[in-house]
């Protein structure tokens, strides 16, 4: 069966879930014989991107990079899934111009800082409390919400499993399966 390539586009918090649901979706994919390529901070903030920190110019040049190598593997029909803070509505924005009608996908993992704050997975939290890292998105460094994300998975309310069924039903029904 042939597909033709999209990106879904994850944004949200540090915490929020957007690399959780990312994996969990990829599987599913993958039963679907849909063929996936997944783009995370570990495999591009080591590799490519080893350049870039936090600072703001430096998650627009981030975004830019990963919205330019997506275009890429869309080009070659492969279904690409990015999951990254990619905090600015500019930057999402520029990169969604990269690409053809219904190839970029905008997906809001929604969650409030406080919910974030309390998974902490990485203990990245506590130790911006402690002052032993700043420019932190949603503590000293701004997140700004999708205005009109194609589909807000809100993961205080829905399980991982329910957020992977909505993006599912979504593709579906949008004839992306
Ligand atoms: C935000 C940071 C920071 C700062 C390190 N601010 O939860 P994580 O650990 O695994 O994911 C976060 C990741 C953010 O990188 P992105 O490339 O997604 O960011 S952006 O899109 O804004 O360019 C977090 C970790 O890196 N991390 N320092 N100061 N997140």
């Amino acid at each position: 069966k042939k597909h033709k390539g999209a990106v879904l586009w994850f944004t949200g918090l540090s915490g929020s879930g957007k690399s959780t649901i990312s994996v969990e979706l990829e599987k599913v994919l993958y039963g679907l014989n849909v063929h996936t390529y997944r783009l995370d901070g570990d495999n591009v903030r080591h590799g490519l991107n080893r350049d870039l920190g936090f600072a703001d110019q430096d998650r627009v040049e981030n975004i830019r990079r990963i919205g330019e190598v997506s275009r890429l593997f869309v080009d070659a029909g492969i279904v690409t899934l990015t999951a990254f803070i990619s905090p600015f509505q500019r930057d999402r924005d520029m990169v969604r111009s990269l690409f053809q009608d219904g190839e970029f996908i905008e997906i809001y993992v929604k969650a409030s800082l406080e919910a974030c704050e309390a998974r902490d997975p990485k203990g990245l939290y506590k130790k911006v409390r402690k002052g032993e890292i700043s420019q932190f998105t949603g503590i000293d460094s701004p997140y700004e919400a999708p205005a009109s994300a194609q589909i807000v998975v809100d993961t205080e309310k829905q399980t991982v499993e329910e957020a992977v069924e909505m993006i599912v039903g979504y593709l579906k029904v949008n004839g992306y399966l």
